[in-house]
């Protein structure tokens, strides 16, 4: 297999942070070859699930979501889409390629959307106790109101991985909104965390994931018995997860962009973006 060599005295970009100080990657565009990783991911294998969730007016999103993957997201690879609705019959029959399916699962309906948000971790958790354990070996969990909009391949994968939150990968730490009462579980003071991730996108392999949703669902539940809820949500819980049980990968804003931030320079290419919604229709 021939394939341009690496170089110690050539990085390969210069404009962005590749590795951090615990030596796990990030994910930038330019920073990795697929086919390398792709035969090292030893493709036939490799079997992935991707979880959205779809509760009362947010099917309208199924679709969009389903179809852009079918174009971008692990193409090639063995896919398995769990789409968690309360809605079943909503979820339109779509045709997918070769080594695809989809799989339609009860959610409960919460009537807070905070609650919505948060109890994915809970469904999560009970779903990579059993079923995900046999039917895949990574997780990709993400949020529903987006799009694929460019490939994303096996270079996301491992153990366990967070993104980076596109309003946040700039700005000094002290202004990540980071849960700040002493109080809660999700509880990080100033001067402490390394980035903002976004709750929208994590995932690792199944005993991965599964350890971090029920940290994040215990944590919640600890907070629910002494009526504390995070600032952020899920994400507030995720981001303490991520303090102490490091990333081994990150990946870009390139995974999850929002348009509304205009296109940086070092952005070049917006994998997976998110669909502007009209808030007063899609959410009340
Ligand atoms: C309804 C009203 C208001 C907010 C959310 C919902 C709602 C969310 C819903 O009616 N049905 C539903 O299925 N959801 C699911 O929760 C859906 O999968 C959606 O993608 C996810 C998060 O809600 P979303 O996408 O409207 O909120 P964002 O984009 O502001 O989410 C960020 O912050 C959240 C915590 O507040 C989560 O951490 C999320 O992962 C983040 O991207
Ligand atoms: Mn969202």
């Amino acid at each position: 297999m021939l394939y341009e060599k690496p170089d110690a005295l050539k990085p390969p970009r210069t404009d962005i942070l590749m590795m951090t100080p615990w030596f796990a990657p990030i994910v930038w565009n330019g920073t990795y070859n697929i086919d390398v990783l792709t035969a090292q991911f030893q493709q036939r294998d490799l079997r992935i699930g991707l979880t959205v969730f779809a509760i009362k007016k947010y099917t309208v999103f199924v679709q969009t979501f389903i179809e852009t993957a079918e174009k971008y997201f692990m193409v090639g690879h063995k896919v398995t889409y769990y789409v968690f609705t309360d809605r079943v019959s909503d979820i339109p029959i779509m045709e997918l390629a070769e080594g695809r399916r989809l799989m339609v699962l009860r959610a409960p309906t919460y009537q807070r959307w905070q609650e919505v948000s948060m109890r994915r971790m809970e469904i999560l958790r009970d779903y990579s106790r059993q079923r995900f354990t046999d039917e895949v070996d990574y997780l990709v969990c993400v949020d529903v109101d987006m799009r694929f909009n460019d490939e994303v391949g096996v270079e996301i994968l491992s153990d366990r991985f967070g993104t980076l939150h596109p309003g946040m990968y700039g700005v000094p730490r002290k202004i990540y909104t980071y849960e700040r009462n002493p109080q809660s579980e999700a509880f990080i003071p100033l001067d402490e965390g390394d980035f903002y991730y976004a709750g929208g996108y994590f995932g690792g392999n199944v005993e991965e994931v599964y350890k971090l949703t029920s940290f994040c669902h215990n944590a919640m539940m600890a907070d629910k018995a002494k009526n504390i809820e995070a600032i952020w949500h899920d994400e507030s819980y995720l981001n303490k997860y991520f303090l102490y049980h490091k990333p081994t990968k990150i990946l870009s804003p390139e995974y999850l962009w929002d348009d509304s931030f205009g296109i940086p320079k070092f952005l070049k290419r917006r994998r997976f973006v998110t669909v502007p919604k009209k808030h007063n229709e899609i959410r009340n």
